[in-house]
Protein backbone atom coordinates (compact mmCIF):
# COMPACT_ATOMS: atom_id res chain seq x y z
CA UNK A 1 0.00 0.00 0.00
CA UNK A 2 1.35 3.41 -0.64
CA UNK A 3 1.07 6.07 2.13
CA UNK A 4 -0.34 9.28 1.51
CA UNK A 5 -0.30 12.83 3.25
CA UNK A 6 -1.19 16.10 2.26
CA UNK A 7 0.37 19.06 2.92
CA UNK A 8 -2.27 21.52 2.09
CA UNK A 9 0.07 25.28 2.52
CA UNK A 10 4.18 24.76 2.54
CA UNK A 11 3.90 26.59 5.68
CA UNK A 12 3.58 23.48 7.38
CA UNK A 13 5.81 21.56 5.36
CA UNK A 14 8.45 21.03 8.08
CA UNK A 15 5.93 19.10 9.81
CA UNK A 16 6.02 16.81 6.93
CA UNK A 17 9.17 14.11 6.24
CA UNK A 18 9.67 14.17 2.87
CA UNK A 19 12.95 12.03 2.91
CA UNK A 20 12.67 8.83 0.86
CA UNK A 21 8.80 9.53 0.07
CA UNK A 22 7.64 11.30 -3.61
CA UNK A 23 6.63 15.34 -3.49
CA UNK A 24 3.78 15.90 -5.71
CA UNK A 25 3.89 19.76 -5.86
CA UNK A 26 0.90 21.88 -6.93
CA UNK A 27 -0.01 25.37 -8.12
CA UNK A 28 -3.12 24.78 -10.14
CA UNK A 29 -3.64 28.46 -10.20
CA UNK A 30 -1.42 28.79 -11.97
CA UNK A 31 2.72 27.98 -11.95
CA UNK A 32 2.36 24.19 -11.93
CA UNK A 33 -0.27 24.48 -14.91
CA UNK A 34 1.69 26.96 -16.69
CA UNK A 35 4.31 24.64 -16.61
CA UNK A 36 2.79 21.50 -17.40
CA UNK A 37 0.85 22.98 -20.44
CA UNK A 38 4.35 24.73 -21.61
CA UNK A 39 6.19 21.90 -21.84
CA UNK A 40 3.69 19.46 -23.06
CA UNK A 41 3.17 22.34 -26.02
CA UNK A 42 7.05 21.87 -26.67
CA UNK A 43 9.08 24.21 -23.89
CA UNK A 44 12.04 22.70 -22.98
CA UNK A 45 12.43 22.63 -19.76
CA UNK A 46 11.61 25.29 -17.06
CA UNK A 47 13.96 26.34 -13.96
CA UNK A 48 12.29 27.23 -10.82
CA UNK A 49 13.50 29.90 -8.73
CA UNK A 50 12.12 31.88 -5.53
CA UNK A 51 13.47 35.29 -6.81
CA UNK A 52 13.25 37.73 -9.64
CA UNK A 53 16.73 38.57 -9.35
CA UNK A 54 17.86 34.56 -9.63
CA UNK A 55 15.57 34.58 -12.85
CA UNK A 56 17.38 37.66 -13.93
CA UNK A 57 20.52 36.21 -13.98
CA UNK A 58 19.24 33.31 -15.71
CA UNK A 59 17.93 35.67 -18.63
CA UNK A 60 21.26 37.22 -19.03
CA UNK A 61 22.21 33.78 -19.50
CA UNK A 62 19.71 33.50 -22.86
CA UNK A 63 16.76 31.74 -20.86
CA UNK A 64 13.32 32.87 -21.58
CA UNK A 65 12.32 34.12 -17.98
CA UNK A 66 8.28 33.98 -17.06
CA UNK A 67 6.07 34.75 -13.61
CA UNK A 68 4.78 36.82 -11.63
CA UNK A 69 4.70 39.23 -8.73
CA UNK A 70 1.07 40.31 -7.59
CA UNK A 71 -0.17 38.06 -10.49
CA UNK A 72 1.29 40.73 -13.07
CA UNK A 73 3.73 40.20 -15.20
CA UNK A 74 7.45 41.22 -13.77
CA UNK A 75 8.36 44.22 -16.43
CA UNK A 76 11.75 42.77 -17.33
CA UNK A 77 10.97 39.12 -18.04
CA UNK A 78 9.89 37.79 -21.36
CA UNK A 79 6.25 36.34 -20.42
CA UNK A 80 3.79 36.22 -17.44
CA UNK A 81 1.93 33.56 -15.60
CA UNK A 82 -0.80 32.87 -18.08
CA UNK A 83 -0.86 29.17 -19.51
CA UNK A 84 -1.51 30.32 -23.18
CA UNK A 85 2.19 32.84 -23.05
CA UNK A 86 3.83 29.76 -21.91
CA UNK A 87 2.07 27.16 -24.74
CA UNK A 88 2.79 30.00 -27.33
CA UNK A 89 5.28 28.43 -30.27
CA UNK A 90 8.17 30.51 -30.07
CA UNK A 91 8.87 28.96 -26.43
CA UNK A 92 8.89 25.80 -28.04
CA UNK A 93 12.29 23.95 -28.06
CA UNK A 94 13.23 26.52 -25.32
CA UNK A 95 14.49 26.90 -21.74
CA UNK A 96 12.40 28.79 -19.07
CA UNK A 97 13.19 30.10 -15.77
CA UNK A 98 9.91 31.26 -13.81
CA UNK A 99 9.34 32.49 -10.63
CA UNK A 100 6.07 32.84 -8.83
CA UNK A 101 4.30 34.15 -5.55
CA UNK A 102 3.84 30.40 -4.28
CA UNK A 103 4.17 27.53 -6.57
CA UNK A 104 7.93 27.85 -7.88
CA UNK A 105 8.54 28.41 -3.84
CA UNK A 106 7.14 25.16 -3.17
CA UNK A 107 8.79 23.32 -5.30
CA UNK A 108 11.73 25.21 -4.13
CA UNK A 109 11.28 23.88 -0.62
CA UNK A 110 9.93 20.27 -1.62
CA UNK A 111 13.66 19.66 -3.20
CA UNK A 112 15.92 19.77 -0.51
CA UNK A 113 14.56 16.79 1.07
CA UNK A 114 12.29 14.91 -1.33
CA UNK A 115 13.58 11.66 -3.03
CA UNK A 116 12.07 13.02 -6.09
CA UNK A 117 9.97 15.63 -7.41
CA UNK A 118 6.36 15.83 -9.71
CA UNK A 119 4.97 18.95 -11.08
CA UNK A 120 1.05 18.45 -10.84
CA UNK A 121 -1.70 20.01 -12.16
CA UNK A 122 -5.10 19.05 -12.68
CA UNK A 123 -4.22 19.23 -16.47
CA UNK A 124 -2.10 16.53 -16.01
CA UNK A 125 -3.79 14.48 -13.25
CA UNK A 126 -4.38 10.99 -14.59
CA UNK A 127 -0.73 10.80 -15.69
CA UNK A 128 0.76 11.29 -12.09
CA UNK A 129 -1.52 8.84 -10.86
CA UNK A 130 -0.44 6.24 -13.29
CA UNK A 131 3.51 6.85 -12.81
CA UNK A 132 2.84 6.85 -9.16
CA UNK A 133 1.07 3.53 -9.03
CA UNK A 134 3.62 2.30 -10.62
CA UNK A 135 6.67 3.54 -8.34
CA UNK A 136 4.48 2.39 -5.02
CA UNK A 137 6.55 4.75 -3.00
CA UNK A 138 5.05 7.03 -0.47
CA UNK A 139 3.77 10.31 -1.43
CA UNK A 140 3.48 13.56 -0.09
CA UNK A 141 1.10 16.04 -2.29
CA UNK A 142 2.56 19.55 -1.21
CA UNK A 143 -0.13 22.33 -2.04
CA UNK A 144 0.96 25.58 -2.80
CA UNK A 145 -1.59 27.42 -1.83
CA UNK A 146 -1.33 31.37 -1.64
CA UNK A 147 0.45 33.11 0.73
CA UNK A 148 0.71 30.83 3.34
CA UNK A 149 -2.96 29.74 3.70
CA UNK A 150 -4.81 26.48 2.02
CA UNK A 151 -6.21 27.07 -1.17
CA UNK A 152 -9.46 25.36 -2.60
CA UNK A 153 -7.95 24.22 -6.04
CA UNK A 154 -4.55 22.92 -4.74
CA UNK A 155 -6.82 20.78 -2.15
CA UNK A 156 -8.45 19.71 -5.42
CA UNK A 157 -5.68 18.91 -6.97
CA UNK A 158 -4.93 16.64 -4.22
CA UNK A 159 -8.10 15.03 -3.46
CA UNK A 160 -8.23 13.96 -7.51
CA UNK A 161 -4.90 12.19 -7.09
CA UNK A 162 -6.22 10.86 -3.95
CA UNK A 163 -8.88 9.52 -5.74
CA UNK A 164 -7.46 7.96 -9.08
CA UNK A 165 -5.00 6.35 -6.01
CA UNK A 166 -7.15 5.00 -3.58
CA UNK A 167 -7.02 1.68 -4.48
CA UNK A 168 -3.68 0.91 -4.13
CA UNK A 169 -3.33 3.72 -1.34
CA UNK A 170 -3.40 4.42 2.59
CA UNK A 171 -3.98 8.05 3.33
CA UNK A 172 -2.00 8.61 6.83
CA UNK A 173 -3.59 12.29 7.78
CA UNK A 174 -6.68 14.07 7.56
CA UNK A 175 -5.87 16.62 5.40
CA UNK A 176 -5.56 13.67 2.69
CA UNK A 177 -9.60 12.79 3.29
CA UNK A 178 -10.71 16.35 4.01
CA UNK A 179 -8.97 17.04 0.22
CA UNK A 180 -11.10 13.51 -1.21
CA UNK A 181 -14.09 14.83 0.48
CA UNK A 182 -14.08 18.33 -1.03
CA UNK A 183 -13.15 16.66 -4.74
CA UNK A 184 -15.80 14.23 -4.27
CA UNK A 185 -18.20 16.50 -2.99
CA UNK A 186 -17.68 18.77 -6.33
CA UNK A 187 -19.32 15.63 -7.90
CA UNK A 188 -17.28 16.39 -11.46
CA UNK A 189 -18.11 19.93 -11.25
CA UNK A 190 -14.61 20.89 -10.08
CA UNK A 191 -14.19 23.49 -12.08
CA UNK A 192 -17.64 25.09 -11.57
CA UNK A 193 -16.43 24.70 -7.78
CA UNK A 194 -13.45 26.70 -8.37
CA UNK A 195 -15.30 29.63 -10.61
CA UNK A 196 -17.58 29.81 -7.53
CA UNK A 197 -15.82 29.40 -4.89
CA UNK A 198 -12.13 29.63 -4.82
CA UNK A 199 -10.51 33.06 -3.79
CA UNK A 200 -7.98 33.18 -6.31
CA UNK A 201 -11.09 32.66 -9.46
CA UNK A 202 -11.83 36.31 -7.99
CA UNK A 203 -8.38 37.89 -7.95
CA UNK A 204 -7.65 36.12 -11.35
CA UNK A 205 -11.38 37.96 -12.60
CA UNK A 206 -9.67 41.35 -11.56
CA UNK A 207 -6.28 40.81 -13.39
CA UNK A 208 -8.52 39.68 -16.39
CA UNK A 209 -7.43 36.13 -17.00
CA UNK A 210 -10.55 34.36 -16.17
CA UNK A 211 -9.84 32.12 -19.32
CA UNK A 212 -6.65 30.68 -17.47
CA UNK A 213 -9.22 29.85 -14.90
CA UNK A 214 -10.94 27.59 -16.98
CA UNK A 215 -8.22 26.04 -18.82
CA UNK A 216 -5.98 25.38 -15.60
CA UNK A 217 -9.15 23.41 -14.32
CA UNK A 218 -9.51 21.07 -16.65
CA UNK A 219 -8.78 17.36 -15.72
CA UNK A 220 -6.74 15.12 -17.50
CA UNK A 221 -5.85 17.76 -20.76
CA UNK A 222 -2.09 16.11 -21.29
CA UNK A 223 -0.79 13.10 -20.42
CA UNK A 224 3.34 14.20 -19.71
CA UNK A 225 4.51 13.80 -16.34
CA UNK A 226 7.24 16.97 -15.44
CA UNK A 227 9.90 15.52 -13.21
CA UNK A 228 12.54 17.59 -11.89
CA UNK A 229 16.13 16.81 -12.38
CA UNK A 230 18.15 18.86 -10.86
CA UNK A 231 17.72 21.97 -11.28
CA UNK A 232 15.37 22.25 -14.36
CA UNK A 233 11.84 20.37 -14.64
CA UNK A 234 11.31 18.25 -17.77
CA UNK A 235 9.37 15.53 -19.24
CA UNK A 236 10.15 12.18 -17.78
CA UNK A 237 10.69 9.96 -20.80
CA UNK A 238 9.41 6.50 -20.78
O1 LIG B 1 1.55 32.10 -6.66
C1 LIG B 1 1.80 31.56 -7.72
O2 LIG B 1 2.67 30.74 -7.83
C2 LIG B 1 1.03 32.03 -8.93
O3 LIG B 1 0.67 30.96 -9.70
C3 LIG B 1 -0.07 32.99 -8.58
S1 LIG B 1 -0.91 33.75 -9.89
O4 LIG B 1 -1.96 32.88 -10.36
O5 LIG B 1 -0.02 34.06 -10.99
O6 LIG B 1 -1.47 34.97 -9.34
Amino acid sequence: MIKIETCLTPEILSLHQLEGKIAVVTDVLRATSCMVAGLNAGVNSVIPVMKVEEALEYQKKGFITAGERGGVKVEEFTIGNSPFEHMQEEYHGKDICMTTTNGTVAITEAKKTAKEVIIGALLNVGTVAEYLKEQNQDIVIICAGWKGNPSLEDTLFAGALIHRLQDQAKLTDDASFMALAQYQQANGKVADVIQNYASHAKRLSGLKAKSDLSFCAQEDYCSILPILNGEAITIKKN
